[in-house]
């Protein structure tokens, strides 16, 4: 049995899971996602994706056709129907199928879709030895233009910026604001450790508000490990003990070095892997079953 994809309450084979050519997520990337993780058969943090869905529609006035609860059934039955209990789920919604314009009026009804995959993280290799970054020159969107808080489906600014990290031969970008603060990476947020104490942009950075991230906090709350949003510059990174990156599709990733400045020794650091582990016990129970 092939991969099923749900699209407006049906579901379809991976070839024949299309949408119009006049859906202005295609169009326009007029819409919102999601990227979710399921470990064991539990959907990890399925309620805070579920409320951050449809806070970026409610951002963007796109009202989704569905509510929470149908949604979240949604997720539920296309994993079902994939027999997947480790998998990597995009929660896509877009405008929906209009004209050759802008206007969002004309488009009748928003297009739900949940793909589910197998989970797609960075080579083991890469949790083991740590992550190489550099800093790149395209900023991350304003708020005042694109809020970084909306997951839209036009993430041109991210994949000009993971361009050029490819450009200069690693895998991932620190992405700076409009006013050359640290603001995260291209898919991920960044976090770096120093003296014993965990540093993390604060969300006026202009970050998305990682789940990751948030898990990441709250484990620090739990072990009374210090943790501070706070603006940071590169040199604070360049001169941290330990750096990590946080997101649902890369879990917690440790870096080692960046802008070919060693990080810490230049190997992942021991509080990162302590927060790792922490993470995977977490991942066991925080969920919704499916
Ligand atoms: N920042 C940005 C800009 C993101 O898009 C994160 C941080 C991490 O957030 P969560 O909630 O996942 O901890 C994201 C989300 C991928 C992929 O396939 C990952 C994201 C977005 C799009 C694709 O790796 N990460």
């Amino acid at each position: 049995m092939g991969l099923k994809i749900y699209i407006n309450g049906k579901f379809y084979s991976k070839e024949d899971a299309k949408v119009s050519v006049f859906d202005h997520g295609l169009l326009y990337g007029d819409g919102v996602f999601e990227g979710i993780r399921t470990y064991d058969g539990l959907i990890f943090k399925c309620k805070e994706h579920i409320d951050r869905l449809y806070q970026s529609a409610h951002a963007i006035m796109l009202d989704i056709p569905m509510s929470k609860e149908n949604m979240t059934e949604a997720v539920k039955k296309t994993l079902r129907e994939n027999r997947m209990k480790d998998s990597y789920i995009r929660l896509v919604v877009t405008r929906g199928y209009g004209d050759l314009g802008l206007d969002p009026r004309k488009c009748g009804k928003p297009t739900v879709i949940v793909i589910t995959d197998k989970c797609k993280l960075y080579p083991q290799e890469l949790y083991e030895k740590g992550l190489e970054i550099v800093t790149i020159s395209t900023q991350r969107n304003i708020h005042e233009s694109v809020n970084p808080q909306i997951k839209s489906l036009n993430y041109l600014n991210n994949i000009l910026a993971k361009v050029e990290a490819i450009n200069a031969g690693v895998e991932e970008a620190v992405m700076l604001n409009s006013e050359g603060y640290v603001a995260e990476c291209t898919g991920d947020n960044i976090f770096m450790i120093k003296d014993g104490v965990i540093y993390t942009p604060p969300i006026h950075s202009g970050v998305l508000r990682g789940i990751t991230r948030g898990a990441v906090i709250d484990i620090a709350h739990l072990k009374e490990i210090p943790i501070k949003e706070e603006v940071l510059t590169r040199y604070d990174l360049f001169n941290s003990d330990e750096m990590f990156l946080t997101g649902s599709a890369a879990e917690i990733i440790p870096v080692v070095r960046m802008d070919r400045r060693k990080i810490g020794d230049g190997k992942p650091g021991k509080m990162t892997a302590k927060l790792i582990s922490e993470f995977h016990k977490l991942t066991k129970v925080d969920g919704v079953r499916f």
